[in-house]
């Protein structure tokens, strides 16, 4: 038994698409959680003109009634309002009448930084704009809708989870003015943090269940990320032995740690600690005052295509990462749990922690 997530879908086509499958039967799910984590996700200071364009709301298509999941395939869509504006330049079918709106011409000048060059060379494109559309960050509402879900299921076993952006770069209103005032853009980074994971979540057996690993590539999945770190990460490496591990103590409430470097995680397994995780993000790479690059139609140099863009999307990258914590960590519950309906996966969860004799502090 494990989650699953399946994905379609462009950023000015007419929705993003997903399909989550593995739910157990009987979980509650409200619409406004959902669409309240998809708001946040449009929040932050920095977001492109965009946004005001777009209301992400879910629209529920399967698997769910009367608010339960059935324990069929959860299907959703995300509309992109902004579609109206792309109806020829982004219809799915060869479009009919004369161009008008948005994407009638064919991008030919690739962003450095963006997935455009290499998008073009490795399907073979002409139009840069085949590439981008789905390499495009519009792509993460249906990552966080999905994490709305898995935040339902994790609560249930009282797991909560939470992302914030740190306060600098591109989180700080004056940098993200001063950026916006010359046409530049911002980085940043965000950390999220998962209360009462037990011990044993993921696996040092493989490599492909460590949850470190498995949080990493989630995380790394995401747009415009370039860096992972788990608890004390990089600057572990700087540190003796003595000083770097989290020592083991036990009083009248039982094991624990009186520090968390690991952040929460030991040889791929959670400890009982914190889950702790840091992103790190790139400045996006469309910038007002663009990069050089080369006009791949005549060979001549140009520069880059200037769409209209986030200064920083730091913000929106906190709820993304909190989505993608919280899939993961449903995601690895679910393999060890499992159960057909949600009694079975809360009652196994429960009997498991009698056995570790763990509770959360
Ligand atoms: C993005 C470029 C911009 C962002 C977009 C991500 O899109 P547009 O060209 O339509 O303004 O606004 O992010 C979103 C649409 C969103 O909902 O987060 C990119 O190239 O990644």
């Amino acid at each position: 038994m494990t989650l699953e997530l399946a994905t379609a879908g462009e950023s000015h086509g007419p929705a993003l698409v997903a399909i989550v499958s593995g739910l157990p039967a009987g979980l509650a799910l409200g619409k406004d959680a959902i669409d309240a984590d998809l708001r946040r996700r449009q929040q932050g200071y920095g977001r492109s003109p965009r946004q005001q364009i777009e209301t992400d709301e879910v629209e529920v298509l399967a698997g769910l009634r009367h608010g339960r999941t059935l324990g069929s395939p959860l299907a959703f869509v995300v509309r992109n309002r902004d579609h109206k504006n792309w109806t020829w330049g982004m219809s799915p079918w060869p479009p009919e009448g004369e161009p008008e709106g948005k994407g009638t011409k064919p991008v030919t000048v690739p962003r450095p930084g963006h997935a455009d060059l290499a998008g073009v060379q490795k399907y073979g494109f002409a139009d840069v704009r085949d590439a981008l559309e789905r390499a495009s960050a519009r792509h993460t509402a249906v990552q966080v809708a999905a994490g709305a879900v898995a935040k339902a299921l994790l609560r249930e076993v009282g797991i909560e989870v939470a992302g914030e952006a740190l306060p600098e770069a591109g989180a700080d209103p004056a940098t993200v003015d001063a950026a916006r005032k010359e046409r530049d853009t911002l980085g940043g980074r965000v950390e999220v943090r998962a209360r009462c994971v037990p011990p044993g979540l993921g696996s040092y057996a493989r490599r492909e269940d460590r949850l470190d690993a498995r949080l990493a590539a989630a995380l790394m999945g995401i747009q415009a990320v370039k860096a992972v770190e788990i608890g004390d990460g990089l600057s572990l490496a700087d540190l003796r032995g003595s000083d770097a591990h989290d020592e083991i103590f036990r009083d009248d409430k039982g094991l624990h740690r009186e520090t968390n470097r690991a952040g929460g995680i030991e040889g791929g397994v959670s400890n009982g600690e914190e889950v702790v995780v840091r992103a790190a993000m790139k400045p996006l790479p469309t910038l007002m005052r663009p990069l050089r690059s080369v006009d791949l139609q005549t060979g001549e140099a140009a520069d880059a295509l200037v769409e209209r863009s986030d200064v920083s999307a730091v913000e929106a990258l906190a709820v993304v990462a909190e989505a993608s914590v919280a899939w993961e960590l449903a995601r690895a519950a679910r393999e060890k749990f499992g159960g057909d309906a949600l009694g079975d996966f809360v009652t196994a969860w429960r009997a498991y922690l009698e056995r570790i004799d763990w509770a959360p502090r």
